[in-house]
């Protein structure tokens, strides 16, 4: 596959780089999986994939430290495998066994973990965006320093709780850094056909809010950008918008006839943008690793995701009397 070539030198060492990777295609290769698991019946209900935008939440993670915080919506699975959860317990979650993340009982929209700081996964389109200013306001109010990153869709940004949201962060300084993952779709529905403007983040203005456009098929980018958010934050100024311009390959969820783009346009973004070819490029020309190392991490993650699948068709299904626990009654 033909790589775009970069235009900069990668400003992170060999092995952050290997790290990118790594991690990039631990998603990717999760991904395909669960979708193969989802063909096979094993999994049930609603499952959206994260393939193609994996370098927006590498990339971002990167920019992170110890004790921040993350919220998403339903297209949470790369999310949660690049805070550090257990790829085992997350495709648990998905065929909704007792090993999985809520014992079986959320499924691919709802999953958390407070080691993690992980907020979820959030099925109503918008929702998670007040949440991760809340949880923003509980870090300003403990002087603690942590950013929250609150992470919504191009179609989501048209909902009006969002600007409710951005109203009170930046009346109160919120360390929130909103990431509006603009993958060009909401559902059939391009951004084009929805909304006003080519761009999004200037809306922030409105606020107060600054904002920046982000090359989301490139992982160093991403980290670049969301080191100067997250600066911004920690300093007390406020939230910080990154619009970050990026491609989902799949349908919206697992029953999309894509009839509302062409299968050249997803392949000339495929073969031209790739954020995983384009890091393995990165490796290889730099002479950082060589074939045989990247094939080595290939054989590792297929470890790994292979090992998730068969912990989440080994883990029983959860029992019939836990029904009646973790609900409010
Ligand atoms: C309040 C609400 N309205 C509608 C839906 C149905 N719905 C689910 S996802 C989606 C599209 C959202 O697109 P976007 O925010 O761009 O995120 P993406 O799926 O591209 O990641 C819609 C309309 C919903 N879940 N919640
Ligand atoms: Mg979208």
């Amino acid at each position: 596959m033909a790589a775009r070539k970069s235009t900069r030198k990668p400003n992170v060492s060999a092995e952050e780089l290997k790290e990118y990777y790594r991690e990039m295609l631990l998603i990717r290769r999760f991904e395909e999986k669960a979708g193969q698991l989802y063909g096979m019946g094993l999994i049930g209900g609603f499952c959206h994939l994260y393939i193609g935008q994996e370098a927006v939440v590498v990339g971002l993670e990167a920019a992170t430290e110890e004790g921040d915080k993350r919220v998403t919506s339903y297209r949470d699975h790369g999310h949660m495998l690049a805070c550090g959860m257990n790829p085992d317990g997350v495709m648990a979650e998905l065929t909704g066994r007792e090993g999985g993340y809520s014992k079986g009982k959320g499924g691919s929209m709802h999953m958390f973990s407070k080691e993690k700081h992980f907020y979820g996964g959030h099925g109503i389109v918008g929702a998670q965006v007040p949440i991760g200013a809340g949880l923003a306001f509980a870090d300003k109010y403990k002087e603690n320093g942590r950013v929250t990153f609150t992470y919504f869709g191009d179609g989501a940004a048209n909902q009006g709780q969002v600007y409710e949201t951005f109203n009170m962060a930046a009346l109160w300084h919120l360390p929130v850094v909103f990431v509006i993952e603009n993958n060009q779709y909401a559902m059939g529905t391009s951004q084009q056909r929805s909304t006003s403007t080519k761009d999004i983040f200037h809306r922030g203005e409105a606020f107060g809010i600054p904002g920046e456009i982000v090359d989301g098929m490139d992982v160093l980018a991403v980290k670049a950008a969301g080191e100067k958010a997250v600066a911004h934050c920690r300093a007390g100024k406020g939230p910080y918008i990154l619009e970050v311009k990026t491609y989902r390959y799949r349908g919206h969820s697992m029953s999309d006839p894509a009839k509302y783009r062409t299968r050249e346009e997803v392949q000339k973004v495929r073969e031209e943008r790739d954020p995983i070819e384009h890091v393995r490029e990165l490796l290889l020309s730099g002479k950082h690793a060589s074939e045989d190392d990247l094939k080595a991490i290939d054989k590792e993650i297929k470890q790994i995701v292979n090992k998730a699948a068969d912990f989440s068709k080994e883990s029983p299904e959860p029992a019939l009397d836990e029904l009646w626990t973790d609900i409010y009654a």
